[in-house]
């Protein structure tokens, strides 16, 4: 009915030369009219300023922590190595479903770099200090920031990325840092 009404109002009656002609117009979908909506997805972490500066560069972890919820980097490092990554460096949700032309906001809460970076399957990271043991790098996440695909998909601490276009199915994302983070989004 309502695309009906839609054609019924774009339907011109031109009259050229004396004659009569009618013009229709595609029918405008109500897809392609409304605003494509928004579903976010936050990463997390709770990186210790002192100790991964020190070890990673100045300015590297940004967290603010005023309720004393950092985790040192030796701690972090420790529970990879154990096989039990910490779980609060993390995507949530872990999984959403949505419509076709949503766009995926990821917003970077934490405090130091992530990635949100497409795999075909789960796996290791480009950093193997912080890969559960026997995981290696995934062909999406190898050679890090010099791999466009790695470096365009980056999120700093307080930025975000906008994912858009994704194809009807299933998708993965990691991050290639710390790759026990991974988020699953079925669009619809
Ligand atoms: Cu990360």
């Amino acid at each position: 009915m309502r695309i009906a009404a839609i054609s019924k109002a774009l339907a011109l009656m031109l009259s050229i030369g004396g004659g009569m002609t009618l013009i229709v117009l595609k029918p405008v979908t109500a897809e392609a009219q409304a605003p494509p909506s928004l579903a976010q997805v936050v990463a997390l972490d709770e990186c210790d300023p002192a100790t991964f500066n020190a070890a990673l560069g100045p300015g590297f972890c940004l967290n603010v922590t005023p309720f004393g919820s950092a985790v040192p980097l030796p701690a972090l490092l420790a529970s990879v190595a154990a096989g039990t990554p910490n779980p609060n460096w993390d995507f949530e949700p872990d999984s959403l479903t949505i419509q076709s032309r949503t766009i995926l906001e990821v917003v970077n809460q934490g405090g130091e770099p992530h990635t949100f970076t497409e795999v075909a399957q789960f796996g290791g990271g480009f950093v193997p200090p912080a890969n559960p043991p026997g995981e290696s790098v995934v062909p999406e996440c190898a050679g890090g920031f010099s791999n466009v695909k790695v470096a365009s998909t980056r999120i700093l601490a307080g930025s975000h990325l906008n994912i858009t276009g994704l194809s009807k199915g299933t998708h993965l994302f990691q991050c290639c840092i710390h790759p026990w983070m991974h988020f699953q989004v079925t669009v619809k």
